[in-house]
């Protein structure tokens, strides 16, 4: 049974091996999470035709792009993961009744070909392969970073069908482990846990014209989205776990876990048509890198020392940003995890304040706020309202007495911030509230397994 209680006592039995730690506080000690996806340098893929279900009991017929020479569309496409200096090589099969093609946007000397030339045509963007053709890509990935795919051809009515998709560059010496667990390639692009957030729209309008026949006289400029997609699922559904079965082509999951202290980093992606304020409640961020260039006043020198905070991402069409994210609960002016003197004398003094014996993994929270008690009096249970995240505790990794029925979302008793577009409109799904481009980050308390 996990209480807060049983919490605080195997801490104390842990704690004289975790002061022996505490030197290596950072990076952490527990392995983090890292964005889903498939390896180079080599992939196949195809383009296919499906339809994507909506939170709202709907569903819509899109296009996109999966993984192999024939298996179903996926939305967003597959993440493509590859190291600094790969030559990348990407096989297409194109299943659509209209050409398409895919672009690399920030990738230089992107050469494609195609085995049978009567199969290919050379669009505005890139060469174009036709319904039922081969069409293949390639170029080196020179320099780490988030990057965007697309289609090529007619990419304002393709890409909104569904043709796009991210690809990560790993830095040279990456291992995902430790001081190497990096976005650049600088020590200052560390983290503990990665994820991806990639925003589009669809309006409904444009796919149902394509699913009848209306590709070459469908209007894009006439546009009006009703759903609004994070990895390509509406919320609720970003908050269900990656391969989630019910959405078989909506296979990435857009919750962020993270403990306290530990670096999150989001690669946050404009993969739409209109620009979206995305906001990281729980604390602001540092935004290390846009288009995969690191704001770093001597490239490759001086690490990241021209980045911003921020607490709203204007996030564009086109662009992508890495943000790095901490959430340590500073300055809560309260201990978190519920210590004070009276419930835990061993960590705190007769005064509420913190002695040697606190915890290493619970050090995060600024020494101002430990030991110190809750400022409040807490109301007691008939005159809340629960929802179902709520433990039921104010406390990190507490749990308290909640009545029949409620609770339940909260399996680690987390704390619960949501992330979000600020643009209000977009948290709907087809205009029932809640919904659209939201999800939330569950802040777990220290020792929580994550992934
Ligand atoms: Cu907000």
């Amino acid at each position: 049974m996990k209480n807060q209680f049983n919490l605080i006592k195997s801490c104390k039995l842990a704690a004289p091996l975790a002061l022996a730690l505490s030197i290596f506080a950072s990076p952490s000690l527990q392995a983090g999470a890292t964005i889903p996806g498939i390896t180079g340098p080599t992939f196949t893929l195809n383009t296919n035709d499906d339809f994507l279900t909506t939170p709202d009991g709907g569903s819509v017929y899109v296009w996109g792009y999966g993984v192999g020479n024939n298996s179903a569309m996926q939305y967003p496409g597959p993440t493509l993961i590859v190291n600094q200096g790969d030559t990348v090589t990407i096989n297409l099969t194109n299943h659509l009744p209209q050409y398409t093609s895919i672009v690399f946007p920030g990738q230089e000397g992107v050469t494609s070909s195609c085995a049978i030339a009567a199969q290919c045509r050379n669009g505005l963007l890139a060469k174009e392969v036709r319904p039922n053709g081969k069409v293949t890509y390639s170029f080196v990935a020179g320099k780490p970073g988030t990057y965007l795919y697309h289609s090529g051809t007619r990419p304002d009515l393709q890409s909104e069908m569904g043709l796009v998709g991210a690809m990560i560059v790993r830095p040279t010496g990456y291992t995902g482990v430790g001081a190497n667990n990096r976005a650049y390639n600088h020590a200052g692009s560390r983290y503990d846990h990665e994820y991806m957030s990639l925003l589009t729209e669809m309006d409904v309008r444009i796919h149902d014209e394509v699913q009848n026949g209306a590709y070459n006289s469908v209007d894009t400029r006439d546009y009006k989205p009703v759903w609004w997609f994070i990895n390509g699922r509406n919320s609720v559904d970003t908050l269900s776990a990656d391969n989630d079965a019910l959405l078989p082509n909506q296979p990435y999951g857009a919750a962020v876990r993270t403990r306290p202290g530990e670096k999150v980093l989001l690669r946050l992606i404009g993969a739409g048509r209109d620009p979206h304020p995305y906001h990281t409640h729980g604390n602001n961020f540092t935004l290390l890198a846009k288009d995969a260039r690191m704001f770093e006043s001597n490239p490759g020198v001086s690490g990241p020392n021209r980045t911003t905070s921020g607490f709203t991402n204007e996030t564009f069409p086109g662009d992508t940003y890495d943000l790095l994210f901490t959430w340590s609960g500073a300055g809560l002016g309260w201990d978190m995890y519920g210590y004070t003197h009276a419930t835990q004398p061993t960590y705190c003094g007769a005064n509420n304040n913190a002695l040697a014996a606190y915890p290493a993994d619970k050090r995060s929270q600024l020494a101002t706020d430990r030991c110190k008690p809750l400022p409040v009096v807490l109301p007691g249970l008939q005159e809340l309202t629960f929802g179902p995240f709520y433990s039921g505790s104010p406390y990190l990794g507490g749990e308290g007495q909640l009545p029949p029925g409620e609770g339940g979302f909260n399996a680690n008793n987390g704390y619960f911030f949501m992330w979000h577009s600020h643009s209000e409109r977009e948290l709907v799904n087809f205009d029932i509230f809640p919904g659209g481009m939201m999800t939330f980050l569950i802040v777990e308390p220290p020792g929580t397994p994550i992934p």
